[in-house]
């Protein structure tokens, strides 16, 4: 018996798989309890056969390994194996859109299409490609050999993405750090070379390391795929949505849309469209689909489509008997959800060569079959509901609405109504005079350990009522979406006056009768590609370094590799970024000291790990308050 109490909605599920005897994520954490003391301070090392070897924190046991590591040799190096496959994922994800869009100029891949031409321009010219009287496919070539370059380059250059997307400042900074890096592969390469048994000894060097793979990560990853997502589908632009599982709809063919990749998600969407009348000739009222997690994300911002549900009930949501398919591509899959899908009528389809799943359909998703593909996936999901036709099923009724999009294009847009030439000084003068006294980013996934403490919405609550802006990303945008944080019933609700007041102002600009939502959701995990481009922006407006701006990030519920290589990159763009629950570092004094301490001499930036949701806001409000006091504001 589990005595935990979650949100009304993930509650009701977590009840009736209990009550149907189905396991979810809450009771077999509860079976992995008391969860390994090594593992969570990092000290069990696994490199090699001689091992594994294991440190006790307190010195009761070895000291050093087998092979006489440390424990700050074994923490660091597998802080740096975790930022790899973070940053792995995040370069794959970017690698499979440029081949995608590759192919698609080649002729290969003809169901895709340019759609933002302005953005095409825009990372173009950002890119030091010549644009003028040039033929839009070729200039597009030119962005893919840019981007593959980053991916194979050997000459040591720079990225180009680093070039074209990071503030000069850092650059510099970086350069004289030796953190620039030049090939995400080589990076990524060499992380795992010098991890291996008998090579980087040294913990300084390895947390040097983390930090170019967060650059990896941040620049060939999360900024490359937002650019040419935005580029193949489109720029987001602010609109309203709901949210929450009760956006599934009995009566219609429920497709869940789950994982990463846009390239996937916008075709099964438009075959949806297109096969309405076949969903309505097997009984159904139309094709629902919603968005699970990232791609979740992108479907919205892009789309529109409810926001269904957040990784951790990404296996709840399948217990509610009403979804006819779930379609998964990369990331943040949970292997249970085939057994849990096993129980009802719910097809789970897996589109990626290398994401299978015992008990799954697979359909081998590829862009130049891209058509044949999502018709075929939407045709499944459709023989699935008949077999679901007149069978119960249970939908949880929590709804919310929100509002999304909030693309930095979109934002600026709204901003040029203020100020036409100089869009950014209405924002810059309401930091100035305190109406808001600091923005921060909340990035990242629900934590299945923490959920139950509200840790994201109390933070953010508490951040608002000191009229902090907040802007969000990946699952955290859900749980702020359910917990209706995104319209602007929460400006009235939750704001302190200052913002309020900016918030209202902006809302007219908008050209809407309401305010806008105090936290803006700018996207998938990719898209904190935005948030930098907007720091990016505030900091070259203001030239200062953007460690001196007042904001800090968080990643209130860490739960991904992903979510580990995303912050060190934002620490090494400078940011404080909050995080919870601990970092597996804690066994190393080094790595604990140089990461909460010591990094902010280099590069501005530090963790700061804090558990207590109240405790965590006043600790990001204090940081907030040293870096206004600083630039005397
Ligand atoms: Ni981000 Fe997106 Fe969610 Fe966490 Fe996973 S979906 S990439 S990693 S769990 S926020
Ligand atoms: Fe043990 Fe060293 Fe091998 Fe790690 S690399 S398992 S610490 S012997």
């Amino acid at each position: 018996m589990i005595t935990r109490k979650f949100d009304s909605a993930t509650q009701s599920l977590i009840d009736r798989a209990e009550s149907i005897g189905i396991s979810t994520g809450v009771e077999r954490l509860s079976n992995q309890q008391p969860q390994c003391g090594f593992g969570q301070l990092g000290t069990c090392c696994r490199i090699c056969y001689m091992g594994p070897c294991r440190i006790d924190p307190f010195g009761d046991g070895p000291t050093v390994g087998v092979c006489g590591a440390t424990a700050d040799t074994i923490v660091c190096r597998n802080l740096l194996r975790e930022e790899v496959g973070g940053a792995s994922s995040h370069v794959g994800h970017a690698r499979h859109v440029v081949v995608a869009f590759k192919k698609m100029l080649e002729g290969k891949a003809p169901s895709y299409k340019i759609t933002d031409k302005d953005k095409l321009l825009e990372v173009a010219k950002g890119l030091g490609i010549e644009t003028d009287g040039r033929d839009e496919k070729e200039i597009a070539k030119d962005v893919v050999e840019k981007a593959l370059e980053d991916l194979s380059r050997q000459d040591d250059e720079p990225m180009n993405w680093i070039k074209f997307r990071a503030p000069e400042k850092e650059i510099k900074l970086w350069k004289e750090k030796g953190l620039l890096v030049s090939n995400a592969h080589n990076e990524i390469e060499e992380a795992m070379h010098r991890t291996s048994m008998g090579n980087d000894e040294d913990p300084v060097n390895l947390l040097l390391a983390c930090l170019r793979i967060g650059l990896v990560d941040g620049y060939a990853g999360l900024h490359m795929a937002t650019d040419f997502h935005d580029i193949l589908f489109g720029t987001p632009k602010v609109k309203t949505i709901e949210a929450n599982l009760g956006v599934l709809d009995k009566d219609k063919v429920n497709i869940a849309m789950h994982g990463h990749n846009p390239v996937l998600s916008e075709k099964i969407l438009e075959w949806a469209g297109k096969l309405t009348s076949e969903a309505e000739e097997a009984g159904a009222k139309g094709v629902n689909v919603v968005g699970v997690c990232c791609t979740g994300n992108e479907l919205t911002m892009r789309r529109g489509v409810p926001m269904a549900a957040h990784n951790m009930q990404s296996e709840l949501i399948l217990l509610t008997g009403a979804v006819d398919a779930m379609v998964v591509d990369m990331q943040c899959i949970w292997p249970s959800i085939t057994r849990i899908a096993d129980c009802f009528q719910t097809k789970i389809i897996t589109t990626e060569s290398f994401v299978k799943m015992q008990g799954a359909v697979h359909v081998a998703f590829e862009p130049e079959e891209a058509d044949k593909k999502a018709e075929e996936i939407v045709r499944l999901a459709i023989d699935a509901f008949k077999q679901r036709k007149g069978k119960d099923v249970f939908i949880p009724s929590e709804k919310s609405v929100g509002m999304i999009g909030f693309s930095v294009e979109a934002i600026i847009e709204v901003l040029k109504k203020l100020n036409a030439d100089d869009p950014l000084m209405p924002v810059i003068d309401n930091i100035k005079n305190g109406n808001i006294y600091g923005v921060v980013g909340f990035a990242g996934c629900p934590s299945i350990k923490l959920r139950d403490t509200y840790m994201t919405e109390i933070m953010v609550k508490e951040l608002l009522k000191n009229n902090v802006l907040v802007v969000t990303t990946g699952c955290t945008a859900h749980i702020c979406a359910q917990a209706g944080l995104l319209n602007s019933d929460a400006t009235e609700k939750y704001c302190g006056e200052g913002l309020k007041t900016v918030l209202k102002v902006l809302g007219e600009a908008a050209g809407l009768d309401v305010p806008l939502p105090p936290v803006w959701h700018m996207g998938s995990c990719v898209d904190n590609s935005r948030i930098a481009t907007l720091l990016k922006a505030l900091a070259e407006r203001l030239d200062v370094r953007i460690s001196q701006l007042p904001v800090a990030g968080s990643a209130p519920e860490l739960v991904q590799e992903k979510a580990v290589s995303i912050g060190t990159w934002l620490m090494a763009l400078g940011l404080t970024v909050h995080i919870a629950p601990h970092p597996r570092i804690l066994g190393s004094p080094v790595a604990t000291k140089v990461l909460t301490e010591g990094l902010e001499e280099i590069t501005g930036g530090k963790a700061f790990v804090e558990l207590d949701p109240v405790k965590a806001a006043s600790g990001l409000l204090d940081h907030i308050k040293s870096k206004r006091e600083a630039l005397g504001i």
